[in-house]
């Protein structure tokens, strides 16, 4: 069992149902926010944070043994906004996890750092990135900041490019991208179960039938997710009608992402 347990971005949709559910792996899960997300319950310490600010995240991270970082900016925005939480606040989140002696990370990463590959196409680890937006930039950024910090300094991180982990999938394109919560918290579980965890990307989906992404490399984490969004593909497919087979959220694995606009500043 993990000592003290941050989980960052705890007042987020996925933080708030990982600050539920992952309290047993840890005696204390310290969970932060740039948003006030207090009072913190038993065996919990709140602080409110913002990952742009270097000292604070030093401070922050100061006792922990293990990071569930899920703190940042979770769609496209403009750049200041997205280098702020996500290319200075992963920098300063690592910084203190070296200086303060925190080996192992789950790391939120995106399907957007792989968005601009077509849903024709199946990918593993080994698929150049081709990050569909900013957001997808500062994920691919934030995945090679990991990887030097774990060949220089012997940090471990799960690199998870989640899929749309919501309760369930609510487009047609979701079929083949989402986690379920229940896969969600079976992932972070084994990534601090497991003796060795290194620093792969793994691609953080369900057991959907509808599959893009191949996980065989990191078979040895023992994670096995067990959903399937296919349980709701008549509520799914009786939204709405398909969209046409060129639209972008049929076209691309990163969907209306791959057209948004780039938002200077
Ligand atoms: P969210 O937007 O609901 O939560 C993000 C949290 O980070 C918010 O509570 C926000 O206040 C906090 N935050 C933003 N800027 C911050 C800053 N400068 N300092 C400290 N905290 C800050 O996003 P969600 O859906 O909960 O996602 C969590 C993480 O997972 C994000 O990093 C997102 O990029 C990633 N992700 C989520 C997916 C999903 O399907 N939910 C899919 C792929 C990646
Ligand atoms: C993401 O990276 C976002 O954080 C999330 O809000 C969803 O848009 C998800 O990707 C997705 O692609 O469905």
């Amino acid at each position: 069992m993990l000592k003290r347990l941050l989980l960052t971005g705890a007042g987020g949709g996925l933080g708030k149902m990982a600050r539920q559910r992952l309290g047993h792996l840890a005696e204390t899960l310290r969970v932060s926010d740039i948003a006030d997300i207090g009072p913190a319950g038993p065996n919990e310490e709140c602080v409110q944070c913002d990952l742009g600010d270097a000292r604070a995240v030093e401070l922050l991270v100061e006792g922990c043994d293990g990071i569930v970082h899920l703190g940042g900016q979770s769609v496209e925005d403009k750049f200041s906004v997205i280098a702020n939480a996500n290319i200075h606040g992963v920098f300063h989140l690592y910084e203190a996890a070296r200086k303060k002696g925190c080996k192992r990370i789950f790391f939120a990463s995106s399907n957007h750092v792989i968005g601009l590959y077509t849903q024709d196409q199946h990918l593993d680890h080994t698929a150049p990135p081709r990050p569909d937006t900013l957001y997808g930039v500062s994920k691919h950024f934030a995945e090679g900041l990991a990887q030097m910090y774990h060949h220089r300094f012997g940090i471990e991180t799960a690199l998870v490019r989640i899929g749309s982990c919501f309760p369930k999938p609510v487009d047609r394109r979701m079929l083949a991208t989402w986690l379920s919560p229940d896969d969600f918290v079976s992932l972070v579980e084994r990534v601090f179960a497991v003796p060795r965890l290194g620093c792969p990307v793994i691609y953080g989906v369900s057991d959907n039938d509808d599959c893009w992404w191949d996980n065989s490399h990191v078979s040895y984490l023992g994670w096995r997710p067990k959903d399937n969004s296919a349980v709701y593909r008549d509520e799914v497919y009786a939204k709405a009608p398909p969209p046409a087979k060129d639209a972008p959220e049929a076209y691309y694995q990163g969907g209306l992402f791959v057209v948004e606009p780039i938002r200077e500043e």
